[in-house]
């Protein structure tokens, strides 16, 4: 395969003004009629005379016409994704007819059947196959579709815009016309045609214009809209206050479909959607789904004006869109709910997953240099570093200057295809900030390494912090540039009290919160007036993606954990107390006392109700095997699994009163909702009985057989149920799985969470077990959701089983990547990603995943998507 480079990006020699498309679709296939309206590109100073079009190998050409004329055979030429005309005038209409086959195209990108109606995803370049096309996204038209089908079937017949016709044909079919009024590339156009239930809402917009909003789902699903559909309104309310963005088209279009590649898609008016991303009740999704549903509701909303009026000027762009939309959506998240707990899951996620990602073989920058298939980088670092590089402009110019930049962003180049470059040049504009430095955090890769020192100097009354700055080597990239981070701290007396941060010797007034901006690879800074010896809180509220490294005493972490005014590195320090703790019993056999501080510290966070509820629910859970995974040089999983294990016995064991107390007095009174309180609740209740189950209590035993029957919503009944799964009791676990599976076995969303809690359970997920469960009839090698729950929740998520001695998980999923890579190698690609990461494991385990990488290499017709994962993880 190909690598593509930035640095040879060139405009395009032909625009598209119009495209006119029809539809026919059939059983049996689906023919596509399109009509360019093309011209030279003023713009560019190519003098090529001949057309270049991208096309798909799977997708046949039936007519080719320029201006009316068919044209001659050896007047183009056809190769299998690409389509050469070879002398074009500087303005002409062209038509071309293909045929595709919806109904076996298993890669589900560009036209393809989902429990039997039609669908499209065209992000990144699924366009190609369904008609040729200059499919990049700076080349911008305007759509108008037509679509013919049987009646009787596809009732419903959409596509993005608004309808401007429809009508009966012969033989029992219909059409509909779509006309789109706003230019778009075409990784934004979009097609549903399927026997769909329609529910309908309204939305008054700040000019006073009225929206119609649609939602469109299979009929079983009528009932399980509501939530997507009132994020849907908050998302647009909050765009209008916050950033002052209304919605452009007279209807807003949500479809939902089972089988989908990512979470969803924001084509223009129309987007579509996972169904596990935006259906939910409250018996069958849990408080973490509500909440994930609302954001990507939310996230592809918000895309309308960050990505589709304003759009990427290439692929390498990727993160203007992505990496503002997730800050845009997570700010949403934060006002919605609790801003401490969401600023917690975010930096929790991105330590975990994206450190991982960074410091591997796939590490790359938020804006790339290159790459081989585009799909492969929908990844942690363009989305959610690519949201901290946003969010660190947000800290750094403050609410109302990046305000008026963000004005400014979509005001200049509204209609427009442009670079993460003109997203920075605005906020500079707008602010008259110098963010020359700042753009560093596009163009380098590897995460920000901070080391901290201290001094007190008694007699001067100063306290001095010295922050160096190093970043790691990654794939092809050496010796880097310090870069501009901004540093927020405070620092606390020994009564906990925040002390005011004067860092000139003459200043009186001075904040007790500050965000210092490093900017060279070493900084001293002098705190004056300070009559003891302060504890440093640093990095506050995770206010750049980096790690940082300072000498903590347990007491001094013990101390943040109930001291520090900052909600995030209260929760942080309670992360390092236990990361330090279990860490230390690593490798060990004998029994080895866990620390008492950290006991009593959780004791504390169990009684205290005066505490933030949500916070303690998030303080009580104990780093994840994946995060600790992360920390460690050489990790060898399970005995990291076993550390973590006994620490978490101990616990239970020593708070056994504090557990049961807690869960009785978390009881949710009331009817099902999701606020922060009754989440925090129903988290705390979970978190207890897990804990006593962890230990096979039988008390707690009890409580989860009847919560399980009792409960009124998922998050309850799923709380229930993974504690038994994680238990020793096994005829009990058995029972409920089985009663759990008869009761939703006809619900695609819930059986999807019944697989998952099983695959992602060290005890219920041993490799035979994992084989049976793929063996269950509700597993289906065409779904995606199906494979994520099962495969990649093993190989994700149970790591003890996952990173076996014996090697036999790495040549499982060995064994799945190889199968998937024919029909879908999109979710291919992305299941190979446990496996990259082989050299920073032990040799024992390392030289096995590396057999397993070198056996998926070796397969004959590897797809593009997994070569290019495969070869740089060997490389
Ligand atoms: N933009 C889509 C992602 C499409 C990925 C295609 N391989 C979803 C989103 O980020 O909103
Ligand atoms: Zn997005």
């Amino acid at each position: 395969p190909q690598t593509i480079y930035l640095k040879d990006y060139r405009v395009p020699v032909f625009l598209v003004d119009h495209v006119d498309l029809r539809f026919e679709l059939f059983d049996d296939g689906a023919r596509v009629h399109s009509v360019l309206s093309m011209r030279r590109n003023p713009g560019s100073d190519s003098a090529d005379k001949s057309l270049e079009l991208n096309g798909d190998p799977l997708t046949t050409l039936e007519s080719l016409s320029l201006d009316g004329s068919e044209l001659a055979k050896d007047a183009f030429e056809d190769r299998a994704d690409k389509l050469v005309i070879h002398e074009v005038p500087d303005s002409f209409e062209l038509d071309v007819v293909t045929w595709l086959e919806p109904q076996n195209n298993t890669r589900l990108e560009g036209l393809y059947q989902s429990s039997g109606m039609f669908c499209t995803q065209c992000e990144a370049e699924g366009f190609r196959c369904i008609t040729y096309f200059p499919d990049r996204p700076d080349v911008m038209a305007r759509f108008r579709t037509r679509i013919e089908a049987d009646k009787a079937s596809f009732p419903i017949l959409l596509s993005n815009g608004n309808d401007v016709e429809k009508g009966d044909l012969d033989g029992g079919r219909h059409f509909v016309t779509w006309e789109d009024p706003f230019p778009k590339p075409c990784y934004l156009f979009a097609l549903v045609a399927g026997n769909l239930v329609e529910k309908r809402d309204s939305f008054h917009t700040m000019s006073g214009r009225d929206i119609d909003l649609r939602m469109y789902v299979e009929p079983r699903n009528a009932e399980k809209c509501e939530h997507a559909m009132d994020s849907l309104k908050r998302a647009m309310r909050w765009d209008e206050e916050v950033y002052g963005r209304e919605y452009d088209l007279d209807i807003f279009m949500i479809v939902a479909v089972d089988d989908f590649n990512m979470g969803a898609m924001e084509n223009k008016g129309l987007n579509i959607f996972n169904s596990s991303c935006v259906l939910a009740s409250q018996e069958t999704a849990t408080d973490q789904a509500f909440q994930r549903i609302e954001s990507i509701v939310a996230h592809e909303y918000f895309h309308n004006w960050s990505g589709n009026r304003v759009t990427c000027r290439d692929w390498f762009q990727l993160s203007l869109k992505e990496g503002f939309t997730v800050f845009r959506d997570s700010q949403f998240s934060a006002d919605m709910g609790s801003p401490t707990v969401k600023r917690i899951e975010d930096a929790a996620m991105l330590r975990t997953a994206q450190f991982a990602e960074d410091s591997g073989p796939m590490a790359h920058p938020v804006r790339p240099e290159s790459y081989m298939e585009i799909t492969n980088f929908y990844t942690l670092t363009i989305y959610e570093k690519g949201c901290e590089v946003v969010g660190m402009i947000h800290t750094l110019l403050g609410p109302d200057m990046f305000r008026k930049g963000s004005d400014l962003y979509f005001e200049r180049h509204d209609g427009q295809a442009v670079t993460t470059d003109d997203f920075v040049r605005a906020m500079e504009d707008a602010s008259g900030r110098d963010l020359s430095q700042f753009r560093l955090w596009y163009e380098q890769a590897g995460t920000p390494e901070l080391t901290v020192q201290d001094e007190y100097d008694r007699a001067a009354g100063i306290y001095r912090l010295t922050i160096d700055q190093t970043i790691p080597e990654t794939p092809g990239q050496t010796n880097k540039k310090p870069q501009h981070i901004p540093f927020a701290i405070g620092l606390l007396g020994t009564g906990g009290e925040s002390l005011p941060l004067k860092l000139g010797a003459g200043e009186t007034e001075a904040p007790t919160d500050r965000v210092l901006e490093l900017t060279e690879a070493s900084h001293t800074f002098e705190f004056h007036d300070l009559s003891e010896r302060p504890v440093p809180s640093l990095l506050r509220n995770f206010s750049a993606p980096v790690r940082v490294y300072y000498p903590w005493t347990r007491d001094q972490l013990m101390f943040l954990m109930s001291h520090d005014p900052d909600g995030f590195n209260r929760w942080d320090a309670g992360q390092r107390l236990a990361v330090d703790v279990i860490s230390g019993l690593v490798g060990e056999t004998g029994s080895e006392a866990v620390d008492s501080g950290l006991t009593e510290a959780y004791r504390g966070l169990l009684a205290d109700e005066s505490l933030d509820q949500a916070l303690v629910a998030k303080m009580l859970q104990l780093p994840s095997e994946a995060y600790l995974i992360e920390l460690a040089d050489s990790p060898n999983v399970p005995d990291i699994h076993r550390a973590r294990e006994k620490v978490l016995g101990h616990l239970a064991t020593a708070l056994r009163d504090d557990l049961l107390a807690c869960y009785q007095r978390n009881t949710v009174e009331g009817s099902y909702e999701v606020t922060p309180d009754a989440v925090a609740r129903r988290s705390l209740r979970n978190t207890a009985l897990a804990w006593l189950l962890h230990m096979d209590d039988e008390e707690g035993r009890t409580l989860a057989e009847s919560q399980f029957e009792k409960a009124d919503n998922m998050t309850d009944r799923m709380g229930a149920l993974r504690a038994l799964v994680n238990s020793g009791y096994e005829q009990e676990c058995e029972r409920t799985l089985n009663a759990f599976y008869e009761q939703w076995k006809d619900d695609p969303q819930v059986v999807e969470q019944w697989f998952a809690v099983q695959a992602g359970s060290s005890r219920r997920g041993s490799l035979p077990e994992i084989r049976q469960l793929m063996a269950h009839p509700a597993f289906d090698w065409k779904n995606p959701n199906k494979i994520r729950s099962v495969i990649g929740v093993f190989a994700g998520q149970n790591l003890p089983a996952f990173h076996a001695e014996d090697g036999s998980g790495y040549r499982f999923l060995e064994e799945q990547v190889r199968r998937l890579d024919d029909s879908n190698p999109q979710i291919a690609a992305r299941l190979v990603s446990p496996l990259t990461r082989w050299r920073k494991f032990a040799p024992v385990h390392g030289e096995q995943m590396k057999a397993a990488l070198e056996a998926i290499r070796d397969k004959p017709g590897l797809s593009r998507d997994v070569y290019e994962v495969v070869h740089k993880s060997l490389a």
